[in-house]
């Protein structure tokens, strides 16, 4: 079990102590996080991009520390950074927090046009409810939680229902690989020539999607129906800073093919 007080520092790299020091990115950076999780993933990267020194703290979900409740009072979620002692709570202000602080110690995570910003916005926000959500009906509907072994509901599903439930999924993905091409403009990324806010923002869901697919046997990630966001997955699952954060992709789908074998023992029991 991973317990609240697992503190990791991870080192400043010394080029950017000049560029942080004296100004308004002074202060003790601490992250309160847990190792699965992709909002803290999206933090973490960002960290890493600026080459920024923290602490962070793994939590224990089912027995929330006191510093946790105290800097998350309202949602009591992670991740949270820790700034010179004051909180930043939600991955997204997260971000959109470390880009406006440490500004010129790394490439911008969003552009400097006006109507660009707007534009990465949008498409971060469209992330968090769209195909988020779409990869919470499948995990449910196709027995990769164990909300769905647990949940009666979600084993009577009909085939008709699960087939909706993809092919929802499949819109967003077909939207986003539209939403690559407009953004990256021919770049590698949705961000340009570097990661940037959208690149952060859907860059926790490739190693979900690619458990899905190998468990309920989907094709999220499928390099012919959607070449430009497969490429894009494997260029940002190649930068220093997502490959040294990213979770365990093996564990992930260690834990999707026993609650999908469980599922799938209980949704026969249903039926016989
Ligand atoms: N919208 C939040 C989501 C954060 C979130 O759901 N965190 C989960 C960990 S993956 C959590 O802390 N769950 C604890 C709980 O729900 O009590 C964000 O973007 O930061």
């Amino acid at each position: 079990m991973v317990i609240a007080s697992d503190r990791t520092h991870i080192q400043l790299d010394p080029r950017q102590t000049a560029a942080v020091g004296g100004g308004v990115g002074d202060g003790e950076l601490r992250l309160l996080g847990k190792s699965s999780s992709p909002w803290v993933f999206r933090v973490r990267v960002a960290l890493g991009l600026r080459s920024l020194s923290y602490e962070y703290i793994e939590e224990d979900l089912a027995n929330k520390s006191e510093l946790l409740l105290r800097s998350n009072p309202v949602h009591k979620k992670v991740p949270v950074l820790i700034h010179g002692g004051r909180p930043v709570c939600e991955s997204l202000v997260i971000l959109q927090y470390i880009d406006e602080i440490w500004r010129g110690t790394g490439p911008a995570l969003l552009p400097s046009d006006p109507y660009d910003r707007a534009t990465a916005r949008f498409w971060a926000a469209y992330v968090d409810d769209k195909v988020w959500h779409s990869i919470q009906e499948l995990n449910r509907f196709f027995g990769l939680s164990d909300l769905a072994v647990l949940f009666h509901v979600s084993r009577s599903r009909t085939d008709e229902q699960r087939a909706e439930a993809l092919q929802n999924a499949l819109l967003a993905v077909e939207t986003l690989e539209r939403a690559f091409r407009e953004c990256s403009k021919g770049k590698a990324f949705f961000g340009g020539d570097a990661v940037g806010l959208v690149d952060i923002t859907l860059g926790s869901h490739p190693i979900w999607m690619r458990a899905v697919d190998q468990t309920a046997g989907t094709n999220l990630l499928d390099g012919d129906k959607f070449p430009g966001l497969a490429a894009w997955a494997e260029r940002f699952m190649a930068v220093d800073a997502v490959n040294k954060v990213v979770p365990d992709a093996g564990k992930l789908l260690e834990q999707y093919r026993a609650s999908r074998a469980k599922w799938t023992t209980a949704t026969a029991a249903d039926s016989s």
